[in-house]
C-alpha cells in the first residue's frame, strides 16, 4: 500500500492540515511511481505519468489504497464470478496497439491510436468518490483529462444529442464474453451536455501510473456524479447520436438500471434502499449523497426533469 489510509474521520473532523498532508504524500507516491517508469513492466502497462497536476475538481477525501481499487472489481467481461475475479483475469487483456474510433454525427470522425489520445490534453490527476449502485463507494485518484477534450475534435454536429460508448468485446481474452447473460459489447451512453461537462472524464490512469487492465485499460469513462455502472471500461468506440442509445444494464433489467443513474439516495434500487453506502475500509455505513456529492456543479443539468421518472 501506498498510503496509509487515515483513520475513519468525519468529513467536518478533517481539517485543512490533514488535507494538506494527505495531498502531499499523494503528490509523493506520484512521485515514487514516476522513479519506477525505467523498470520492467509489470501486470500493468507500465507506464508512470511524470508531472501531473492535481485538479482542483479533486475531492478532499482520502483515497481508497491501490490494492482496494485494483483488487475489488466489476467488469463482467471477465466473468460474473466476484470482486477478484477481474484482477485474476484480466491480465490477458491486449492494451497495445488500440484505436479508438469516435464517429457517428461529427464533422470528422476519427480512429485514433491511444498514443495520440495521450497526447491530446496534459493529463491531470482527478481524485473522485465513486459509487457503485451495488452499494459501496471508494475515493479513486484518476489520471486523465475531460472527456470534452476528445469530443470537440471531431466536431459534433448539432444534430448530435447523445453519445454512445462501446468496451472491447474479446471472446478469446475475455470468458465472460462467451457467456451470454448480457448483449455484448458492453455498451453506456450519455446525453452530449452530460459528455462534455468538465467532471466527465476520460481516464487513463490511476496513482500516477497507466490503469491497471481490471479497471479499464487503457482508458475508460468516469462519470462521478453516476452509478459507476455508466462508467464503460476498455473504450474501442464513441457514437455521436440523434437518438438516446441503448445500454447493455437497461436492456438486461431496465426496472432496475435506468440511462440516468444519477446516484439519488432518494430513489430506491427496486430490491435495495441506496440512501447509504459502505466505502471500502470502513465499517460504519455513511449516508449517500445527492449527485454523489456533486450537486453543485451538476444539478442545473436535470433542471425540470423528474428524476424519479428519468432514474
Ligand atoms: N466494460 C465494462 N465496464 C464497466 C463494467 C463492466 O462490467 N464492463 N462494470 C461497471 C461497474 S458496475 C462499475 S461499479 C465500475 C467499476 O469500476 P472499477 O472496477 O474500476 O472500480 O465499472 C463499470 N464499467
Ligand atoms: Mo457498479
Amino acid at each position: 500500500m501506498l498510503i496509509r489510509r487515515p483513520p475513519d474521520l468525519a468529513a467536518s473532523e478533517i481539517t485543512p492540515r490533514h488535507v494538506f498532508e494527505r495531498r502531499r504524500a499523494l503528490i509523493k507516491a506520484a512521485g515514487a511511481l514516476a522513479l519506477t517508469a525505467g523498470l520492467p513492466a509489470t501486470s500493468r502497462a507500465g507506464e508512470a505519468f511524470s508531472g501531473l497536476q492535481q485538479s482542483p475538481l479533486s475531492t478532499t477525501e482520502a483515497p481508497n489504497s491501490l490494492r482496494d481499487i485494483s483488487g475489488y472489481n466489476n467488469f463482467v467481461e471477465f466473468g460474473f464470478g466476484g470482486k477478484p475475479q477481474p484482477a485474476e483475469r484480466a491480465g490477458a487483456m491486449k492494451t497495445r496497439p488500440w484505436t479508438v474510433h469516435v464517429e457517428g454525427l461529427v464533422n470528422r470522425p476519427r480512429a485514433f491510436a491511444i498514443e495520440d489520445i495521450l497526447r491530446l490534453a496534459p493529463l491531470e490527476e482527478r481524485i473522485y468518490r465513486f459509487r457503485c449502485v451495488e452499494g459501496w463507494s471508494m475515493v479513486i485518484p484518476w489520471v486523465g483529462f475531460p472527456l470534452g477534450v476528445l469530443l470537440r475534435q471531431v466536431e459534433p454536429q448539432g444534430s448530435a444529442k447523445y453519445v454512445e460508448f462501446v468496451s472491447l468485446a474479446d471472446p478469446e481474452t475475455m470468458p465472460g464474453v462467451r457467456q451470454p447473460f448480457l448483449d455484448w459489447p458492453y455498451t453506456e451512453g450519455l446525453r452530449l451536455d452530460e459528455a462534455l461537462h468538465p467532471l466527465t472524464l476520460l481516464a487513463v490512469g490511476l496513482y500516477g501510473e497507466a490503469l491497471p487492465n481490471q479497471n479499464g485499460a487503457p482508458l475508460r469513462l468516469v462519470v462521478p456524479w453516476k452509478y459507476g455502472f455508466k462508467g464503460g471500461k476498455s473504450i474501442v468506440r464513441i457514437r455521436l447520436t440523434e437518438r438516446q442509445p441503448r445500454t447493455t444494464w437497461n436492456l438486461a433489467q431496465p426496472e432496475e438500471y435506468g440511462f440516468y443513474a444519477n446516484v439519488n439516495p432518494a430513489v430506491s434500487h427496486p430490491r435495495w434502499s441506496q440512501e447509504k453506502e459502505r466505502r471500502i475500509g470502513e465499517f460504519r455505513k455513511r449516508a449517500t449523497l445527492p449527485f454523489n456529492g456533486y450537486a453543485g456543479q451538476v444539478a442545473q443539468l436535470y433542471a425540470g426533469m423528474d428524476l424519479r421518472k428519468f432514474f
